[in-house]
């Protein structure tokens, strides 16, 4: 019994579970559940609780036809909640925005990673100010614009141009000032791309982007993709298993980090496939 039950040491890297916290009455899963400061804080403790290793905290929604949020009143929705969490815990947090001046208020606060949509490209002063902050950077794949970005996305080679433009953004980045080893790449799941013919092929050549060398972040998590594949009628917080699948495609492509509402679900799935893992590959 003993024997059965000894631990064998498990060389299968790690992936690391960013808990989502959205601070907007409009985000597309959990859109204002969390608007009441008590609430997005008792939330924060429940992913920390949950295993969470990262917070990413967001105070716009990105979803098409979302309503625009001036950077004052995103300001006012996600310092009070990183200051609130940063004052109980170490865990890191990362600001979701593409605005510089709601990055800046929110690193002086207490996160320590941008995680930005547009990858720098919304605003000129984007690329210095990750640089001058000195931050993590995620740097995201997306075609078009939020409000207009799923109204017609084409591809030739939906891996292959998301690999170039990761790559290229990394570079500008890195020209700007940003050090690589601050930069995490994610393709953009839903993000410009058609509901099967390209977030599908895009999640089977994953290996290709984390290839270029940098920790790759994974946003799968209740995306409509998800619904399409099944039976084309679950509302956002009816996807726990089909999140849970494209979470385990990533670990297995070798993604850092997957970005995700279910924590715990997440976590206990991740624990299971690494013990997998690391059974095959004693
Ligand atoms: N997805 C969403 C938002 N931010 N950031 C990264 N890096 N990767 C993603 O895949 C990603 C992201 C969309 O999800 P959610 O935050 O739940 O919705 P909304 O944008 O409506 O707030």
């Amino acid at each position: 019994m003993t024997a059965l039950l000894a631990a064998r040491p498990v060389r299968v890297p790690l992936v690391k579970v960013m808990g989502v916290i959205n601070v907007t009455p409009d985000s597309f899963s959990d859109g204002g559940r969390f608007g009441d400061p008590a609430a997005a804080l008792a939330q924060a403790r429940r992913l920390i609780a949950d295993g969470a290793d990262i917070l990413d905290v967001g105070g716009e929604s990105t979803r098409p036809g979302a309503a625009p949020v001036a950077a004052a009143q995103e300001i006012d929705r996600v310092v009070p909640l990183i200051q609130a969490i940063r004052a109980e815990s170490p865990i890191p947090l990362s600001i979701d925005t593409m605005k510089p001046q709601v990055a800046r208020a929110a690193v002086v606060a207490g996160a320590t990673i941008w995680n930005d949509v547009t990858a720098l490209r919304h605003d000129p002063e984007s690329l210095a100010t990750a640089a001058e902050l000195g931050c993590e950077v995620v740097l995201m794949h997306m075609q078009g614009e939020p409000g207009t970005m799923q109204a017609e996305p084409r591809y030739d080679d939906v891996v292959a141009e998301v690999a170039a433009f990761l790559a290229a953004r990394a570079e500008a980045a890195m020209a700007a000032g940003v050090a690589r080893a601050r930069i995490w790449l994610d393709p953009g799941v839903g993000f410009g791309k058609h509901m099967l013919d390209h977030n599908l092929p895009l999640l089977a050549g994953l290996e290709r982007i984390v290839a270029l060398g940098f920790p790759v972040l994974l946003g799968v998590s209740r995306k409509s993709f998800i619904s399409a594949v099944d039976d084309g009628g679950r509302p956002a917080g009816q996807r726990l298993g089909g999140s849970i699948a494209g979470a385990l495609a990533g670990a297995e492509a070798g993604v850092a980090a997957v970005r995700v509402h279910d924590v715990r679900e997440t976590v206990q799935a991740l624990r299971v496939w690494r013990a997998i893992a690391g059974a095959r590959n004693p």
